[in-house]
């Protein structure tokens, strides 16, 4: 007990942050009143979820004071402001972070306990805000850390969904799914500024006249904001995450209201509010809907309206013109185009500064261009967003027009440039003539961006070799490399608080801000004492995750097996179907060969399928039916446990991901643009079997070879076999052990109340193979046997691990935003650190 009391004292000595000595005072004061003046509840009626929601008010009154102290810092110092446009942010929960960043965890944590509440009890009530699909959305969430981190002017513009990515219920082993009401509970964390709404048009038609085009006959719709508080760590600073909603405007089909028809012009105003009800909860993959493309341009032109006011005028509501004229825009904006889906600024920009502010098309192009960026996420054809040309036109006609000028100057310049190759002229229009014809975004925004970037090393140079060569070949200046990373707040402090305070006691909290300094780790990898701490907190971790397991679904994992992870959205080039076919390959050994000294593991994977993606949600079948078999057999025991994790979202990951022993990273190479997870997983001390793909590649470059389980084709070996000719077949042909897997996927093995149930599975492996699994089998199971041959020695395998942790310093979401301030926004990170709000601001 006394050593239990001792540690307890010990975790006050942590990164975690101390508050002033008042601040347990204070909070007890502002909880309690929180619970009664805000939550009007008692002691006798509030519930979890009351105490959570006092609480999350409570840490966001200590922000108010930073977070209006950073604006009218901005608005002084006038510096170039950063917008970052996207179509997701996938945030997860705030209230932890938020404590995390200002630096009031521990007095938070202090002062419940005063109240005999645990904030690990509160925590769960706070349903993920999960504006997003995967690692596009993020990845912008963590940007959105690390740029208030390194003190940013930035903000995020994005959509606020009533419904985010949907929630996953597996049932009979089938995904189902269920929308995310993420808002029923109201959030605490937004502020809602239906002042400053502003008024979206779409259809209508255009009139041209003596003073130009002007855009008639429009419908009107209202983008009306929502404002998430951002805090950077300990640094005082609170930027702003904006999301806009769509309103309908009072005058919303007056038409009816005047026929007398009332009801039914309120009825009809859910027509304009359906805009933003939604995520698509598509990854990598485009669905031509005219509703997304309202959203998508919704999200634009309330963005564009809000950011040219606060460049016009000279403090937030104001709507004084200090700034008339456009000539400083360049040098005061600068905007970061997540993926093609906000591609619409480019012409909307165009629209507002010609047709609203009168400039000529070379100044209005001159602007876009110096301002605007775009950032590709993935090299897949079907994610490619191509619009019809028809349904832009009825929605958007003005935009279309501008369109159609673009490419024609565009078209004349590689004419210019490359004369008389209509080939090439047909390779790099903008607008692409097929069965319909089509807009293709990422073309524009090439050609209208100063900077287009990839999001790893490999990834870069495919753009630049295969899927944008020609663009490349005109416009080589601008295309440069901006490797992902993750915020090393939400996931090592947050997440991992352990192994956090352990580094922290080794080498200091200044890993925090600069995780480059995780290479001082490395001279521990000798040291016995630190490797055994090292291995007791991903114990606990393992445990916490297997008690998790165990209660939500009545699975008993054991926790000294190697907990072997893949979890990411279920898409077949990331191959979760290699996976299934090295499970049911141990599953044949281990029967093969009963009495066997087998390396137990658990198998874990998680991630939702698209709802419409047929064979990602019969790979999810495959899966939980390999797990009945597999979890089934008395033979097997605690040797082999397959769990599929349901419903992954960010509050999952934080608990899985510091538990993982072996993360999977085992897309072809090629295909995954970078992954942010495998950094994730290094970071927490996991080690990575995976392929040469995405940012893996320069995980190795970091760890080194020796550190990895590197397997499979490398992206030139990819080629040169699709060159050949390739033939899924053979590989089933030559090995015994892979033909047995497959013929029990397809002989009912795994299903036997329906033995065709995974036909199509087989044929897919067997005729189409598209990301060339079979070819890729050999070398995977070889190393999987490497991993477990390894995980054999806990020391090794442990300095292993310390390896990689001290090697992951370069994927730090803040290096990925310094290089982008340095290379595409031309802004300076600062070091600065605001006056806290009880400190004077002089
Ligand atoms: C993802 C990529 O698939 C992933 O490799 C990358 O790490 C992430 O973007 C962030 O850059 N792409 C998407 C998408 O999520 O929808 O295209």
């Amino acid at each position: 007990i006394k050593e239990q009391v001792e540690a307890e004292k010990r975790r006050q000595i942590s990164i975690r942050g101390i508050a002033p000595l008042e601040g347990v005072v204070h909070f007890r004061q502002d909880f309690n009143r929180h619970v009664h003046y805000t939550i009007i509840k008692d002691r006798v009626s509030a519930t979890k979820r009351d105490y959570y929601t006092a609480l999350a008010y409570t840490v966001k009154d200590h922000l108010v004071g930073r977070w209006l102290r950073t604006h009218q810092y901005y608005y002084e110092i006038d510096p170039k402001r950063v917008y970052y446009l996207s179509m997701e942010f996938y945030m997860g929960r705030t209230l932890t972070n938020t404590m995390v960043n200002i630096g009031t965890l521990f007095p938070c944590q202090e002062g419940l306990r005063h109240f005999g509440l645990e904030l690990e009890d509160l925590e769960p009530c706070e349903v993920d805000a999960a504006l997003g699909n995967g690692g596009l959305g993020r990845l912008a969430a963590c940007f959105l850390d690390s740029m208030a981190t390194l003190g940013l002017a930035a903000y995020g513009y994005g959509i606020r969904y009533d419904y985010g990515i949907f929630e996953q219920k597996i049932e009979g082993g089938w995904q189902k799914e269920e929308p995310d009401e993420w808002l029923r509970y109201g959030n605490p964390w937004e502020l809602p500024r239906p002042e400053y709404v502003l008024p979206v048009k779409f259809y209508g038609r255009v009139e041209q006249s003596e003073q130009g085009s002007k855009w008639v006959d429009y419908q009107l719709v209202h983008a009306m904001p929502y404002d998430t508080p951002i805090p950077g760590y300990l640094n005082n600073t609170v930027n702003i995450l904006r999301l806009w909603s769509a309103k309908a405007p009072t005058s919303f089909n007056l038409k009816f209201f005047n026929n007398g028809e009332y009801l039914q012009a309120v009825h009809d105003r859910n027509l304009a509010e359906n805009i933003t009800r939604v995520l698509y909860p598509n990854d990598s993959m485009f669905e031509g809907r005219e509703l997304r493309l309202k959203q998508e341009y919704l999200l634009v032109s309330a963005s564009l309206q809000d950011l040219i006011r606060r460049y016009q005028t000279d403090r937030p509501g104001n709507f004084k013109l200090v700034r008339p004229t456009f000539d400083e825009f360049t040098d005061k904006v600068a905007i970061q185009l997540n993926d093609t889906h906000p591609a619409l600024a480019i012409p909307e920009l165009m629209r507002i500064l010609m047709d609203d502010e009168g400039l000529s098309w070379e100044t209005a192009w001159d602007i876009v261009n110096k301002t605007c960026a775009y950032t590709n996420h993935t090299v897949l054809p079907e994610a490619l967003e191509r619009w019809p040309l028809s349904m832009l036109e009825r929605l958007l006609p003005r935009h279309v027009e501008i369109i159609y000028i673009i490419n024609h100057n565009f078209l004349e310049d590689v004419e210019k440039r490359w004369p008389g190759d209509a080939d090439r002229k047909r390779r790099m229009s903008l607008i692409e003539e097929g069965h319909e014809k089509v807009v293709n975004m990422a073309r524009l925004c090439i050609v209208a961006s100063h900077a287009i970037n990839g999001v790893s090393k490999i990834h870069s140079e495919i753009l630049k070799k295969s899927v944008f060569k020609d663009f490349y070949e005109m416009f080589p200046e601008r295309f440069q490399n901006k490797t992902n990373g993750i915020t090393p707040r939400r996931w090592l402090i947050l997440c991992n608080t352990d192994l956090s305070d352990l580094i922290t006691s080794k080498i200091g909290e200044d890993f925090a801000t600069n995780l480059e300094l995780l290479r001082g780790l490395e001279q521990y990898v000798e040291s016995e004492s630190f490797l055994r701490n090292l291995i007791r907190v991903k114990q606990a971790n393992k445990q916490k995750l297997a008690d998790y397991i165990e209660q939500e679904f009545n699975i008993v994992v054991n926790p000294a097996s190697m907990f072997d992870i893949q979890v990411k959205r279920i898409h077949e080039y990331k191959r979760q179907l290699l996976n299934c076919l090295h499970i049911i390959t141990l599953y044949n050994q281990i029967k093969a060969h009963p009495e066997g000294n087998f390396v137990p593991r658990t198998v874990m994977i998680g991630g939702k399928a698209a709802p419409s993606y047929y064979i990602a949600k019969l790979v999810i079948k495959l899966i939980n039916n390999i797990a009945k078999v597999v979890n089934n057999d008395p033979e097997v025991g605690d040797r082999l446990k397959v769990v599929f994790l349901e419903n992954y979202r960010v509050s999952l990951a934080e608990l899985v991901i510091p538990a993982a022993d072996l993360s999977e990273q085992i897309s072809l190479a090629g295909t995954e643009a970078s992954g942010t997870g495998n950094m994730k997983f290094m970071l927490n001390g996991a080690l990575t079997i995976g392929t040469l793909d995405g940012a893996n590649v320069e995980m190795v470059e970091e760890v080194g070879e020796e550190n990895f389980f590197l397997f499979g084709m490398t992206v030139e070996e990819v080629e040169e076999l699709r060159k050949e000719g390739y033939i899924p077949r053979k590989y089933y042909d030559e090995n015994a052990d892979l033909q047995q897997a497959v013929d029990q996927i397809n002989s009912g093995f795994f299903s036997p109340e329906d033995p065709s149930l995974f036909r199509e599975i087989y044929n897919n492996l067997m005729f189409t193979d598209r990301y060339c699994l079979m070819k890729d089998y050999a070398s995977y199971i070889a190393v999987q046997r490497k991993v477990s041959d390894l995980y054999r020695k806990p020391l090794q395998w442990a300095a292993m691990c310390l390896r990689n942790i001290a090697a992951s310093g370069k994927f730090s979401s803040d290096r990925t935003i310094r290089e982008y301030a340095r290379d595409i926004w031309g802004v300076d990170p600062s070091a600065f650190k605001l006056p806290a709000p009880q400190e004077s601001s002089t």
